[in-house]
């Protein structure tokens, strides 16, 4: 019994706190070494590492350019993944079982291209491909994220970051621009409210957000929550983490906004110990992000067996309001979803869409709600009291 509060104390602490980064050069600031003779890293936007040059914390292969450029998230460095384009840098995990959780900034390598290669992101076990989407944010480059692993105390993680060609006419072809790496680590999340049957609910685990971005965190589709960067939440289409500090959020220091385009988008999970038969209420907040989205927006909710359509008429200016629906539990781990049916844009034609925040799911006539403040501080007491 003991050890079971320890333990549980323990891991609200690793939640809580642990957040820091573990790159070496993460933005590129650090210069590259032993450029050749007639290159001349001040005036030229891009300069050809070749075999003599080196990228401080970094190995690379293939095409890379060091680019200059006021267009980059800190008005700096960057690099150009070209044909066969490579770099990688290998850290440490520190802390048990944590989930390293990559957010970075992708830039597009030009205009007017026939077609533009892909950024592969790997970690030990986990690979992903990203794009640069036209019409996603106001500046010219993007947010995206990638879970690179659930990986124990010591393990080494070796981030590679390639190019990935689709066509072959290797001249037309835009090639990706990769900035300001930051990691964050997101460990097993215990701490909830004793009565909401869902975890991550309020959306506080997820992606880190860069320092200069005022433009939230993509997050493209995952089928799966293991290699999901958004805690216990699997994602269709593409959905934006938003943050506090730049969007409306109903609560807490972040949310999500559900962008759908040609098709639905939305998030999905499951919760914890339904028992099948018995009646729950499941209660979210629908608002807008503050970031002028004009329209009409339809959520689809479904809970178990039951779904339901929500309407809310947004005027873009950061509104909130509480929906509930009763449903049955089909199951012990009861699907809760959100998809958004409603194609929002912006006046400058930016995908927008509803904010979904504050899910809970609570036992009607079940056992009362406990607050988490008052759980954390009772975990708390009872450690104290076990030392
Ligand atoms: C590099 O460019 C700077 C500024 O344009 C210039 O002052 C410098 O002489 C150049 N160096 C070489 C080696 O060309
Ligand atoms: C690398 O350095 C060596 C020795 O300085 C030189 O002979 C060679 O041409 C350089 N290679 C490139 C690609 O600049
Ligand atoms: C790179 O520069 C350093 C210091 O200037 C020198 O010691 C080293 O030999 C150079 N490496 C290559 C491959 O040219
Ligand atoms: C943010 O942007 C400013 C200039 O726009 C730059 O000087 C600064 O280094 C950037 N910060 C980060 C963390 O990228
Ligand atoms: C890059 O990966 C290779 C193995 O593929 C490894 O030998 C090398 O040390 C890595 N580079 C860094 C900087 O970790
Ligand atoms: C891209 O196309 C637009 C319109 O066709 C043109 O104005 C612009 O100069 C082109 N940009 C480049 C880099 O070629
Ligand atoms: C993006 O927005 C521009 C206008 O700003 C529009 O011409 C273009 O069709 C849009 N592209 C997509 C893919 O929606
Ligand atoms: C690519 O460009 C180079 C030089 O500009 C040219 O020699 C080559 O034929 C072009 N390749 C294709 C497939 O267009
Ligand atoms: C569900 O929760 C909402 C919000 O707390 C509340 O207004 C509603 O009465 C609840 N429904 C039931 C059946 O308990
Ligand atoms: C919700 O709206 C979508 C799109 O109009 C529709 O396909 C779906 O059947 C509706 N669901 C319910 C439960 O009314
Ligand atoms: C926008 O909606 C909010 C709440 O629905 C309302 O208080 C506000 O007056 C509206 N603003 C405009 C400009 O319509
Ligand atoms: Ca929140």
């Amino acid at each position: 019994m003991a050890i079971w509060f320890q333990r549980i104390f323990l891991l609200l602490l690793v939640s809580c706190c642990a957040s820091s980064d573990f790159l070496e050069n993460p933005d590129f600031e650090a210069p590259p070494l032993n450029l050749s003779k007639n290159s001349n890293a001040s005036s030229n936007a891009f300069v050809l590492l070749d075999q003599n040059s080196t990228l401080p914390g970094w190995t690379f292969q293939g095409t890379v350019q060091y680019v200059t450029s006021l267009e980059l998230p800190d008005a700096g460095h960057a690099v150009q993944l070209g044909e066969d384009g490579k770099i990688n840098q290998t850290f440490i995990a520190k802390g048990d079982d944590l989930n390293y959780i990559l957010t970075f900034a992708l830039i597009p390598g030009g205009q007017n291209c026939s077609t533009s290669a892909g950024l592969s992101v790997s970690g030990p076990d986990s690979n992903a491909v990203f794009a640069y989407r036209q019409n996603y944010s106001k500046v010219p480059w993007q947010s995206y994220t990638h879970n690179l692993g659930r990986l124990g105390n010591g393990e080494p993680i070796n981030l590679v970051l390639e190019s990935e060609a689709i066509d072959s006419d290797t001249n037309s072809t835009c090639w990706p621009i990769v900035d300001t790496l930051l990691i964050k680590t997101v460990g097993v999340t215990v701490v909830q409210d004793s009565g909401n049957l869902l975890t991550n609910g309020g959306f506080e685990s997820g992606p880190g957000f860069l320092t200069n971005s005022t433009e939230g965190v993509l997050i493209d589709a995952v089928p799966s929550v293991i290699q999901s960067t958004l805690w216990q939440w699997s994602v269709i289409g593409t959905v934006r983490y938003i943050d506090s500090e730049h969007f409306h959020v109903p609560e807490g220091k972040a949310a999500i906004e559900i962008l759908a385009g040609t098709a639905p988008s939305g998030i999905q999970t499951a919760t914890r110990d339904t028992s099948e038969g018995s009646r729950y209420n499941l209660t979210f907040t629908l608002g807008d992000a503050k970031d002028a989205c004009i329209g009409h927006f339809l959520v689809g909710v479904q809970a178990g067996s039951a779904s339901q359509n929500f309407t809310l008429e947004s005027n873009g200016t950061g509104s909130g309001e509480k929906f509930g629906l009763v449903f049955e539990a089909d199951k012990a781990a009861a699907q809760i979803s959100f998809t958004s049916y409603s194609v929002t844009r912006t006046q400058e034609d930016l995908l927008c869409g509803p904010v979904i925040d504050e899910v809970m799911v609570h036992s009607i006539g079940g056992t009362a709600s406990v607050k988490p403040t008052w759980l954390l501080l009772l975990f708390a007491l009872l450690y104290v009291a076990i030392l």
